[in-house]
């Protein structure tokens, strides 16, 4: 399924949706479904983060998730808000969380789901006390097993070239959604007055040369020496590079995406295998950044021909422009 070509800025999300499913005669129209439930979560999850400082939504839960890290109030609502959206309506047969530490696989009565959706609920979570960026991240699959029958764990821990579709919502001084469906990258703003999601950002491509670098330079003293090397380049005074750290993976990468840039996380003293989740954070970004003509690797595989052997495996992830992220790649495989 491709989501369509030749849509006007100011398009709504619940046209663009259907307009392009109904280009294919085959659709079942769960397709159309999931991702309106999507924008229906995002939508309420979006509400709760503006208001979140007023309605008691600041802070811990108290526990502790399946990563060893402090669940937040919002992660919690986030992950209950996808979760539900997505059950109800009978279109998914695994649904795997950052926040979860196994799948969940709704009851027999919704089992015709023909999608996985995998998903970090509330990427960033360490910027929600103090209003900076956070968003959510998602890959959909199509199920392998038998619709109708239980789903299992080899539904979910595929190849990341296996993807159909993936996308973010940004929750920022605005709220956005990004998706692709593999070709086409198109961005929609939601218009808080009305409560729609508007077609902003049509076909979005990374530009062929960048000049941003985003990092968290922290760790510099435990890199790849030859990484830090590489950075250091990029501060010499003949350079003309920016560096530029959120610390909200789907923030930096919405911001390179849209202004040219490379993310680096690489494995660190801390994190020996990188910090970032395959499943439901390379793996989607991944997706998104080929579609928009960029690149992303864990310093020496393509991101998508990774197949993660645990929900929450993780690894480096260098992602971004690609002559950037190929240039990263090369020097690392030296
Ligand atoms: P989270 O999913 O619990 O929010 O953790 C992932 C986040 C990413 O958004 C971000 O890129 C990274 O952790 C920042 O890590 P660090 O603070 O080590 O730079
Ligand atoms: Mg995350």
């Amino acid at each position: 399924m491709q989501l369509g070509h030749h849509f006007e800025e100011g398009t709504t999300l619940d046209r663009f949706i259907f307009e392009t499913t109904q280009a294919h005669p085959e659709a079942t129209g769960q397709f159309a479904t999931l991702l309106q439930q999507v924008s229906l979560a995002a939508r309420m999850v979006s509400s709760r983060v503006n208001r979140a400082g007023l309605a008691g939504m600041l802070g811990g839960t108290g526990e502790m998730n399946v990563q060893g890290e402090f669940v937040q109030k919002l992660d919690e609502y986030a992950n209950d808000t996808f979760k539900k959206a997505l059950e109800h309506p009978g279109v998914i047969a695994a649904l795997a969380s950052e926040e979860d530490a196994k799948p969940f696989y709704p009851p027999e009565r919704f089992r015709s789901g023909r999608y996985v959706f995998c998903m970090d609920p509330l990427d960033g979570s360490s910027n929600i006390d103090v209003n900076a960026t956070i968003g959510t991240i998602f890959a959909i699959f199509r199920r392998k097993s038998e619709i109708g029958g239980p789903a299992s764990m080899d539904d979910i821990l595929r190849p990341g070239k296996e993807m159909i579709a993936a996308g973010y919502v940004i929750y920022g001084s605005g709220t956005i959604m990004v998706l692709t469906t593999g070709r086409g990258v198109h961005g929609f703003t939601l218009d808080p007055t009305v409560g729609e999601f508007f077609l902003s950002h049509p076909d979005i491509k990374l530009k062929p040369t960048a000049r941003t670098y985003s990092v968290n330079e922290g760790y510099a003293a435990t890199w790849d020496p030859r990484l830090r090397a590489w950075v250091e380049s990029k501060k010499e005074p003949s350079a003309t590079w920016s560096a530029r750290y959120i610390g909200s993976l789907v923030a930096d990468f919405h911001r390179n995406l849209l202004k040219g840039g490379i993310f680096l996380y690489p494995a660190t003293k801390k994190n020996p295998e990188g910090k970032l989740r395959i499943l439901y954070e390379a793996f989607p970004l991944a997706f998104l950044a080929e579609a928009a003509g960029g690149a992303a690797t864990d310093g020496k595989n393509r991101i998508l021909d990774l197949c993660p052997d645990d929900l929450h495996a993780r690894t480096p992830l260098f992602i971004g422009n690609k002559e950037l992220v190929d240039e990263v790649t090369a020097l690392l495989a030296e």
